[in-house]
């Protein structure tokens, strides 16, 4: 499945770090946003996960995001976090880059974890003059009440603490997956359709500054022809084929 150059690249690599995105879950059970799985009550995902779609309706977008909580609480890692998490174990340097909102990575025993997009169990609220604004805290209620739930603080509106289409991500959070890509030997990009930014820029970093960049992925993407390698297979059947391969027996 995988060249010895990409094994023999890994084994030897300093710094490992890894982007991830929504088809990593997938065969946990969640839904992706550009499959067909990314359709809600006939709405698609990308379109509720808008500011503008939460300005409108914030009723509709908290259903949105309620329904997704129902989805996500039972749901367990599968065997492709499982084997990012040994990949971290293994490597001497690691940092694991998530799209994805989920909270999968962290539950598989992730550490060095950066959620660029935010995480679905955290909220904040949706008032920037707030204090509450700058301050996420966790919120696991399943199902959410009262939808929309409001801030303690001033009464208004919370929000999930994601980061919708327009919204700038966190600088801090960005700023630390950018340095992890240009400073990694070895870049994993898996389960991710490549079309968001910044994200998607990320493998390309780690190319030019000199990492071999690997793509798992069932389908090719964009990026698939300036990767080292691009193996088209499940993540959960992929990267443990990678991981025992490079550090297993
Ligand atoms: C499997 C599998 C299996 C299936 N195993 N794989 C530059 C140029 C043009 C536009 C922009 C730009 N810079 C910024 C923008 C605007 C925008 C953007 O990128 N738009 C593009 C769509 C064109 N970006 C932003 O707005 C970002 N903000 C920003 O950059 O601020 C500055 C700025 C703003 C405006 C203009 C310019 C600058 C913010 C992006 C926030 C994205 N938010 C979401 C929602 C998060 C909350 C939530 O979950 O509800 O993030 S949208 C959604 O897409 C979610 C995901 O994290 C993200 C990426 O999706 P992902 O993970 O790739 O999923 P899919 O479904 O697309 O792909 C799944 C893949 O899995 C597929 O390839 C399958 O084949 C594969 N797969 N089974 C392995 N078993």
């Amino acid at each position: 499945m995988f060249s010895r150059e990409a094994i023999t690249a890994l084994q030897a690599a300093r710094s490992v770090t890894v982007l991830t995105g929504a088809g990593v879950s997938a065969e946990s059970g969640v839904p992706t946003f550009r499959g067909a799985g990314g359709l809600w009550r006939n709405y698609q995902a990308t379109s509720l996960a808008t500011p503008e779609a939460f300005a409108k309706d914030p009723e509709l977008v908290w259903e949105f995001y309620n329904y997704r909580r129902e989805l996500l609480a039972p749901l367990k890692p599968n065997p492709g976090h499982f084997a990012l998490a040994a990949l971290e174990a293994a490597a001497p340097g690691f940092a694991l880059v998530t799209q994805n909102i989920d909270n999968l990575h962290r539950i598989a025993g992730a550490k060095n974890l950066i959620e660029l997009h935010g995480n679905i169990w955290q909220v904040r609220c949706s008032d920037p003059v707030c204090e509450s604004a700058a301050a996420p805290r966790e919120n696991r209620e399943v199902p959410v009440s009262p939808i929309p739930p409001r801030c303690g603080i001033c009464g208004g509106h919370l929000r999930p603490h994601v980061v919708w289409f327009g919204e700038m991500l966190d600088p801090e959070v960005i700023g630390t997956a950018i340095r992890a890509a240009e400073e990694s030997d070895f870049f994993i990009v898996a389960g991710t359709s490549a079309v968001v930014q910044p994200a998607a820029g990320m493998p390309l970093l780690a190319r030019r500054a000199g990492a071999f960049v690997l793509e798992v992925n069932p389908e090719r993407t964009d990026l698939s022809p300036a990767m080292n390698e691009s193996v088209q297979a499940a993540s959960g059947e992929a990267l443990p084929t990678l991981v025992e391969a490079a550090f297993g027996g």
